[in-house]
């Protein structure tokens, strides 16, 4: 296996989705990484076909360091739903038909409610994001981080993005609607776990290619 290696310089944000691309930057603004996104550069968007997160992070992040001759940084993500045996899953974009969040998780509500899933404990879910980076020379470094919790009807708050307001983290009573973006994905200075899906897979980056 090939040595793991350092991130430095400036890089490519492979994403055309704005509320990642802000997390990404707010992730990387402390390590002195200076960032343009695929959208800022007007890429074309590869086709996911991966069969995971993984896989996807991977294409996306591969088609970013070929088009921008830059190390590619690229996340998938997606919310799974166990009462839907983990739907949406990388299928979570799809659900939202470009942008309509709110009928996505209208979509989800409703196909929980269909399978009886009212209670708290029956619409339990789950963030995944997969963050690859890719270098121009084909290196690849691959990281996964996850967070647990309740899906909540009506959504609640407007703050972050996406399936935000209707996921409520466990142990915590704000759904990620209603926290700041500090809260949901700041990576405490003590160094003990963040809380997003997305701040968790990065403490991981970090400690491997920023440290
Ligand atoms: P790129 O592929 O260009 O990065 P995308 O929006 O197509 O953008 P994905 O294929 O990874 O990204 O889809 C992820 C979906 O999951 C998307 O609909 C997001 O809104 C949702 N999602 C991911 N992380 C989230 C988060 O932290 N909060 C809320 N929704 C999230």
């Amino acid at each position: 296996m090939a040595p793991h290696r350092r991130l430095e310089g400036k890089i490519l944000i492979a994403t055309h989705n704005a509320g990642k691309l802000r997390e990404m930057r707010e992730l990387l603004a402390p390590y002195g990484i200076t960032a343009v996104s695929a959208g800022e550069l007007g890429l074309p968007e590869p086709e996911e076909t991966g069969s995971t997160f993984l896989a996807n992070a991977e294409i996306k992040a591969r088609a970013g360091a070929q088009a921008s001759g830059l190390p590619s940084f690229a996340d998938d993500s997606g919310i799974c739903v166990a009462g839907l045996d983990g739907a949406p899953g990388i299928y979570s974009a799809r659900w939202a038909d470009g942008k309509d969040f709110m009928g996505a998780m209208a979509r989800i509500d409703a196909e929980l409610r269909e399978r009886g899933c009212l209670a708290p404990h029956e619409r339990k879910a789950w963030f995944i994001s997969a963050l690859s980076i890719v270098w121009p020379d084909g290196h690849l470094e691959d990281f996964e981080g996850r967070i647990d919790g309740t899906l909540v009807w009506p959504p609640r708050g407007a703050a972050g993005f996406g399936y935000d307001p209707m996921f409520l983290p466990d142990g915590h009573e704000r759904t990620f609607g209603e926290m700041s973006s500090d809260e949901k994905h700041g990576l405490p200075a003590d160094g003990s776990r963040a809380l997003s899906h997305r701040a968790r897979a990065f403490q991981d980056l970090a400690k491997v290619c920023l440290g």
